[in-house]
């Protein structure tokens, strides 16, 4: 059931919801990892709500709160270049291999680069995924620094002719100056071969408020052109989305439901509004 679900039948039911329905409707959306901020706007734009279209109303205002920014992953004739980049464990190889694989589907040529040199675990996991898609995945020796590996994988892709090339990176968040220094590094050296075309961050849907925080560090330091939500499957309280792209203004262009390749899909505006109403 959506989070709007119950309030959306209270105001079709009476004339005006009452204040206690006010206070649940507050409890309802702070549970649902909307945070305090688009909370309180959302409930100031709802009270001026008049009974006979309620839902229709709600509608606009969960709309008008989201990014609207294109979607669409980046397309063109030369190579895309698309660096995926975010905190440890949110996801971010998994997404490389299904957004991998979407592109594959869609009878795309794709290398992957695994610039996540640090943990040797991590290459192999990416590699292992490369086997699966059947797509090139471009590594270097244990220890090789990010930005070489980077390098060699942009070389490759357009020796290749790929339409893309997806670099995994590193999640390491010490602080803002490390990661500054190391994906400017990674920045630079694949701009000398080819512009970098979209730069993907990878939120984990269930660290609700703290994502948002992790969001806004890497959008400072770099620049981010579109998020993908993962585990938004199981127990994850979608209201996170709306939270993120309220805050950043940042298009989320693709959403993660589970740990298979297949489990991956476009982020649909009015879809996603549905399931917060329905
Ligand atoms: N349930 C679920 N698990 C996911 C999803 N995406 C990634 N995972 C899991 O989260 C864990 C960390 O993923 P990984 O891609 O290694 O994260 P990374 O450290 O950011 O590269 C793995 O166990 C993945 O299988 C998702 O959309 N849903
Ligand atoms: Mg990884």
């Amino acid at each position: 059931m959506g989070i709007f679900t119950k309030f959306v039948a209270k105001l079709k039911g009476e004339s005006t919801a009452s204040a206690s329905d006010w206070q649940d409707l507050e409890a309802e959306l702070l549970g649902a990892d909307l945070g305090p901020t688009l909370t309180s706007q959302i409930l100031e734009e709802s009270k001026k709500i008049k009974g006979d279209d309620a839902e229709g109303a709600l509608r606009e205002i969960l709309k008008s709160k989201l990014s609207k920014k294109s979607r669409e992953i980046a397309t063109g004739p030369a190579l895309q270049i698309v660096l995926v980049v975010g905190v440890n464990g949110t996801g971010k190889t998994t997404s490389v291999a299904k957004l991998a694989t979407h592109l594959v589907r869609a009878n795309m040529s794709v290398v992957l680069g695994a610039a996540d040199t640090f943990r040797a675990a991590a290459v192999d996991q990416l590699k292992t995924w490369g086997t699966r898609i059947k797509v090139e995945v471009i590594s270097g020796n244990e220890k090789s620094e990010p930005a070489s590996v980077a390098f060699d994988a942009t070389k490759k892709a357009i020796e290749l002719k790929s339409n893309y090339l997806i670099i995994d990176t590193a999640g390491r968040l010490h602080n803002k100056t490390d990661l500054m220094d190391e994906l400017g590094k990674i920045k630079r050296v694949i701009e000398k071969s080819s512009p970098i075309a979209e730069t993907l961050l990878v939120i984990d849907a269930t660290t609700g408020q703290n994502g948002i925080a992790q969001a806004k560090i890497f959008a400072e330091v770099t620049d981010v052109t579109g998020l993908i939500v993962t585990k938004l499957d199981g127990s994850a309280r979608g209201g996170v989305a709306l939270a993120i792209e309220s805050a950043l203004d940042i298009p989320i262009k693709f959403v993660g439901t589970g740990e298979s390749q297949g489990d991956f899909a476009p982020f649909v505006t009015d879809m996603y509004i549905d399931g917060l109403l329905k």
